[in-house]
């Protein structure tokens, strides 16, 4: 079996402008690639296969731009769409870059630059439906503190979660076709930042006015960051029915935020993430949020964009052949996958169920049981074999 290693859209993969267009910065360091124009991203994207492209509002209209130049900007933008049928699936806010934002943006303590922050994202929700968007993210870089002292958390999240309810609302107000992914990350640029992992964002929406609006955009990065397993917090997230979207990259835990290219640390868990999305038909957008390593010039851009891609696509492929390999499904077997999905009470929840489950319970050997390998090493062994190419 050899499948297509060459990207389509019908794989669904979208880059944020921000990600091919990052022009190299680090906190040590100047730019060291120059500005890509919007425009001719559409057009090279396009040129390797790509779905779509994600924007903030000011990747596409800088701060402060005039109602007619942004109308000049959008024209000139959504000409460039119609020409390569690329979509713009999702859109989002920048609401960390600008010094205003620096105490915070829906949860800063100051209610002025909270109205500011709001605002700002009623705008961008405008543009993100102008264009046609049916997801819009909400990363709050700058929810959070480095003086504890400063911040009344529990306030923070009422002010986190009356922001949410006002775009929601603006949403409904305006009949827009669009949701929103909350994507949770644990610090970077705020020593520690609000709704940290996905655990602590899938709570947080329980509490939200509406809650079906809202879902995640978890991220590798930042789940590996905290030291925690991304695949399955994917998992997690499709279990509540709430992966709205996804932010793949690269990340080693214990370093700062690396937002590599896909697949180029953690192909483990690169590879369970793909499992994870595949097996589940997940239809959503593949979404790279990564960007190209600073050494790199133009070409290296697309070089950087291309393997992303192509990493998804072999990892797709090696799930395939994970289910077709018939000393892997052997292995399975041994490891009793599938009896996962055997309820553990028979008869359900009634009164007789569970005196039928603690009666049944009682007729099992412990020593039979612990005595019973499950056979790991071996299952793991074949993975890696899958992985490296061996088999
Ligand atoms: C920024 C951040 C990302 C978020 C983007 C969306 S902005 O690049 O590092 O993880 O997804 O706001
Ligand atoms: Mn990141
Ligand atoms: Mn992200």
């Amino acid at each position: 079996m050899s499948e297509s290693l060459e990207p389509t859209p019908e794989d669904h993969f979208t880059f944020g402008l921000w990600t091919v267009g990052n022009p190299g910065r680090d906190p040590f360091g100047h730019e060291t690639r120059s500005p890509l124009d919007p425009v001719d991203t559409v057009h090279r994207l396009a040129s390797l296969g790509v779905y779509g492209v994600s924007l903030h509002d000011n990747d596409l209209v800088p701060w402060g731009t005039s109602p007619s130049d942004r109308e000049a900007i959008l024209k000139r933008f959504r000409q460039a769409l119609d020409v390569t049928g690329l979509k713009v699936p999702m859109a989002t806010v920048n609401l960390f870059s600008r010094p205003l934002f620096k105490e915070g943006a829906f949860t800063a303590n100051d209610p002025v630059v909270r109205r500011m922050a709001v605002a700002k994202t009623f705008d961008a929700i405008d543009l993100g439906a102008e264009l046609g968007a049916t997801t819009f993210v909400l990363w709050g870089g700058r929810e959070g503190v480095e003086s504890d002292a400063a911040k009344d958390v529990r306030g923070a999240l009422d002010r986190y979660a009356e922001a949410v309810n006002l775009c929601c609302a603006y949403v409904r107000d305006r009949h827009y076709d669009l949701r929103f992914a909350l994507e949770p990350k644990p610090n970077e640029p705020r020593g520690d930042i609000l709704l940290p992992t996905v655990g602590h964002a899938l709570a947080f929406i329980n509490e939200l006015e509406w809650p079906e609006m809202v879902g995640l955009n978890p991220e590798f990065a930042h789940e590996t960051m905290s030291g925690l397993s991304f695949s399955h917090a994917v998992a997690q997230t499709l279990w509540h029915d709430k992966l709205f979207h996804i932010d793949l990259n690269a990340q080693r835990i214990g370093k700062f935020d690396q937002d590599f290219r896909f697949g180029s640390e953690g192909i483990r868990d690169a590879f369970y993430t793909v499992m994870v999305l595949e097996d589940a038909g997940w239809t959503g957008m593949r979404h790279f949020d990564a960007h190209p390593y600073r050494t790199e010039d133009y070409d290296g851009i697309w070089d950087f964009a291309l393997g992303c891609m192509r990493t998804y696509l072999i990892l797709r492929e090696k799930v395939h052949r994970f289910h077709a390999d018939a000393d892997i499904t052997r292995a399975l077997e041994t490891a009793r996958r599938q009896d996962i999905n055997e309820p553990t009470s028979e008869g359900g929840l009634g009164v007789d169920a569970l005196a039928a489950l603690r009666n049944v319970a009682s007729t099992y050997s412990e020593d039979k049981l612990a005595g019973t390998g499950y056979g790991h090493e071996r299952l793991d062994q074949l993975v890696t074999e899958l992985l490296l190419g061996s088999r």
